[in-house]
């Protein structure tokens, strides 16, 4: 069989075949945007010095891409003149993975382009599917990290990786795993619970106490216990029909995204190291159990919630961009007005006692809640936020939510079955 051979050469190197970025706006084949069992053939051209090879096979190797055809040339016009090499490559990958594998790439090699027929990024059409949307950012990771605090605790990084491995058997359907947390990791959260609780009744927004009373009250949360995802999942089903599932660290936004369109909220399991209890730049269960869990209790802001991850399916990565930094200044760091003051809606400033206090003070900057400019501000992820957004209130949020996700543009539109539990397609061709 005869594989296509490498596009010709243009002046500018730029024939139109390839797409300069991973996923483009655009959608022109909506119809044809998925392959059997989803897997898509993609075909992608980049440049690389001689010791660039193995690190690029090794990035396909880990995206378990099956490789079709292989071809390389010396590069002519590679931006930068040490990457002489220039590969065209066509294979086999899980729709899912796309994106990553490309910006993986992007990190090995240089002018990587990608053309494939189905433009459309896959998603996840049932909670099943989740069990694909498992993709980790290491940004954090204990053991490639030398400012992570439990660097240098091999005790601590074997229970981490421990942790991790039940999440990462988890499929769809299985019992949520239990761990017996040991009598070090409770009395950090003891010192986190302790500290936070106390702080809530002046810094907490109404629905977040409300729902934390009823957590106190049915569902184990004290502060000898941490309490079990098994437990908090079920209590969840019941209020506002979230459910849990386990993740073994910081998903990347796309899968993280698109699970709560499922009302399925992925759960970290692990613990913060002990010395750092005030504040954790990756979440950890006391993020989720603390900061999550009490709001996803709460009817509005669940359906707030789910609404960013409808919006999420199958969109570009410029949108899923936007949407993840939405997401961060209001499910993460939201601020909001109630009887004249302001108080914390944020799961990452109610699961940090440092940057609770700090958010609430003369410090930081504070913004009214404009869902267009919270989507491209810029923010960091590793110590307390310089800007707040503050809304008039939960509700003026959530509609101002809705009135931004209305307007991405997407050749189809989502519909969520909540007896099925499962997203429509609908195209809007
Ligand atoms: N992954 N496990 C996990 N937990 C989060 O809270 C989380 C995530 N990935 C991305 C993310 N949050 C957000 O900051 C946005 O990027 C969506
Ligand atoms: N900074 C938060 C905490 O310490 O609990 C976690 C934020 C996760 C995005
Ligand atoms: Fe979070």
């Amino acid at each position: 069989s005869h594989s296509p051979p490498f596009p010709p050469r243009r002046g500018n190197g730029q024939d139109g075949s390839m797409e300069e970025s991973g996923a483009p706006c655009t959608h022109p084949q909506a119809a044809k945007w998925e392959g059997e069992e989803g897997r898509a053939e993609i075909t992608i051209l980049f440049s690389l010095g001689k010791a660039g090879l193995s690190r690029a096979a090794q990035v396909f190797e880990s995206f378990e891409t099956k490789i079709h055809h292989l071809e390389t040339r010396p590069a002519s016009n590679a931006k930068n003149p040490s990457h002489h090499l220039e590969v065209l490559m066509r294979c086999e990958i899980h729709n899912s993975s796309i994106s990553l594998l490309i910006s993986s790439l992007r990190k090995v090699a240089e002018d990587v382009k990608i053309h494939w027929e189905g433009r459309v990024p896959w998603f996840p059409k049932k909670t099943q599917d989740l069990d694909k949307c498992h993709h980790l950012v290491t940004r954090f990771e204990p053991n490639l990290n030398h400012d992570h605090p439990g660097y240098a605790d091999l005790q601590y990084k074997k229970r981490r990786a421990e942790i991790m491995e039940l999440a990462v058997n988890y499929r769809d359907g299985d019992p949520l795993p239990k761990v017996e947390y040991t009598p070090q990791e409770v009395s950090t959260w003891k010192v986190i619970y302790r500290k936070l609780r106390s702080l809530y009744p002046t810094y907490a927004c109404k629905e977040y106490l409300d729902a934390f009373q009823q957590l106190e009250e049915y569902c184990g949360y004290a502060e000898d216990h941490i309490p079990q995802l098994q437990d908090v999942s079920r209590f969840l089903k019941e209020r506002t029909g979230f459910q849990l599932r386990p993740a073994a660290g910081l998903l990347s936004a796309r899968d993280f995204l698109a699970s709560l369109a499922f009302r399925v909220f992925q759960s970290t399991q692990y613990i913060r190291h002990s010395s750092s209890p005030t504040h954790s730049p990756e979440p950890d269960c006391c993020h989720e159990l603390l900061g999550h869990i009490p709001m996803l209790a709460d009817k509005e802001f669940a359906q707030f919630s789910q609404d960013i991850g409808l919006a999420s399916l199958g969109s570009c990565d410029l949108d899923i961009e936007k949407l993840a930094t939405l997401y961060w200044f209001t499910v993460e760091f939201g601020l909001c007005k109630q009887n004249g003051t302001i108080k914390a809606y944020g799961a990452g400033l109610l699961s940090s006692y440092g940057e609770l206090m700090h958010a609430l003070s003369s410090k930081p900057e504070h913004k009214p809640f404009e869902a267009e400019v919270a989507a491209i501000q810029p923010y960091q992820d590793q110590a307390f936020q310089p800007i707040y957004f503050v809304s008039e209130s939960l509700e003026d949020a959530k509609d101002k939510l809705r009135k931004y996700v209305q307007k991405i543009q997407r050749p189809f539109s989502v519909h969520y079955d909540p007896f099925t539990c499962c997203v429509n397609i609908l195209d809007s061709v």
